[in-house]
């Protein structure tokens, strides 16, 4: 399997977030792509390139380009307006709120942020590129494959994760989609059917916002429940597409403490449904955040589930591109990970 990989990752670096109540070190930061890389060269993973560019017109094919010109100067106006720290947004337009932009920083933070989880640095930018970059060298591998029928697989090894970003509105430490940007990449190349499965800990939210009225991208997410869990506002079974996009959003949101056994039947069902759809790709927003010993999350899978969870994923038997999402126990990250890509590769 290949591994797209740029250290242009450590670019972001935020230094500290809230949790309850308290400032503490970011659980998204350099050291989680540091493990699952040294994990992948020492299992002999170890065919590791570095992205081709294709710019950020497949950006905006899925964010809205007030959106991305945000990201892109944000730091700079922060700067400007005299500021020093990392950007953390403090208001939000809540309730009933006029939906114009506001001209400082300030407010347009407030306007595209979901929440005060995901700093913007000076190198935001810079990572959060290079991240869809290694996304997009994975999806342009996967496409030739289904041209010339080989069933490749690829793995994007970059941060930050993109999951929660929607097409207008960034939070849970994600500011690309990246999943959401190969799919559409994928369908721009001509694959008819595409599919999203997002096995993260957390709903991706943004995933779901950007083709929640589409029927040519499937989008499947097993997840805590947000009752109980981030992002709290999306992920109910009940939200399942709208217009010609009605029956192509599949949730599964699951109780804290759900063991692997639970956990596989959930999988089970999204795999035959996008079977049943008829995927000719598939893309994997990949999230080990549903280990047992995972600081911020609560479900209860095990080092050797994602052996298993890689080669029911495999069974599919469609091109599959494994994109990086969550998962804040470091020790344990690079081997989880890298299990799922393993039991993917043992299963063909
Ligand atoms: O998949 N998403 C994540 O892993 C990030 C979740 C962010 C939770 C924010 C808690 N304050
Ligand atoms: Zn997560």
């Amino acid at each position: 399997m290949k591994i797209i990989y740029s250290d242009k990752h450590y670019h972001q670096s935020p230094k500290l977030e809230l949790a309850g109540g308290d400032l503490v070190p970011s659980f998204e930061n350099p050291s989680r792509a540091e493990h699952v890389l040294e994990r992948a060269r020492t299992v002999g993973l170890d065919e590791i390139i570095s992205p081709d560019e294709f710019g950020i017109e497949p950006l905006l094919a899925v964010h809205d380009s007030g959106y991305i010109q945000f990201l892109q100067t944000a730091w700079q106006q922060w700067i400007e307006a005299g500021f020093k720290g990392e950007i953390i947004p403090l208001c939000w337009p809540a309730g009933k709120a006029s939906d114009i932009l506001p001209q400082h920083i300030k407010g347009k933070v407030g306007y595209y942020a979901q929440g005060t989880d995901s700093n913007i640095t000076e190198g935001t930018w810079t990572a959060a590129l290079a991240a869809a970059q290694s996304a997009l060298t994975g999806a342009s591998l996967i496409c030739k494959s289904v041209k010339s029928g080989n069933k490749a697989r690829a793995f994007s090894l970059g941060r930050p994760p993109g999951h929660h970003a929607a097409k207008a509105s960034y939070g849970g430490y994600s500011f690309l989609n990246n999943a959401a940007i190969t799919a559409q990449y994928c369908r721009d190349q001509g694959i008819a059917k595409v599919a999203v499965l997002d096995v993260d800990f957390h709903h991706g939210n943004g995933t779901q916002d950007i083709f929640y009225d589409r029927d040519d991208v499937f989008f499947a997410s097993i997840h805590g429940d947000p009752m109980d869990n981030f992002p709290y506002f999306w992920g109910h079974a009940s939200e399942q597409g709208e217009g010609i996009g009605e029956g192509f959003n599949l949730n599964f949101p699951l109780s804290n403490g759900t063991t692997f056994a639970v956990w596989r039947e959930a999988l089970k069902s999204s795999l035959s449904a996008i079977n049943e759809f008829g995927a000719e790709v598939l893309i994997v927003s990949l999230g080990v955040d549903t280990f047992e010993d995972d600081p911020i999350s609560s479900f209860k899978l095990k080092t050797p589930d994602y052996l298993v969870m890689g080669a029911d994923i495999a069974d599919l038997g469609i091109p599959t591109l494994f994109v990086m999402e969550g998962g804040y126990n470091v020790e344990a990250l690079g081997i989880n990970m890298v299990n799922v890509l393993q039991g993917y590769e043992a299963s063909l």
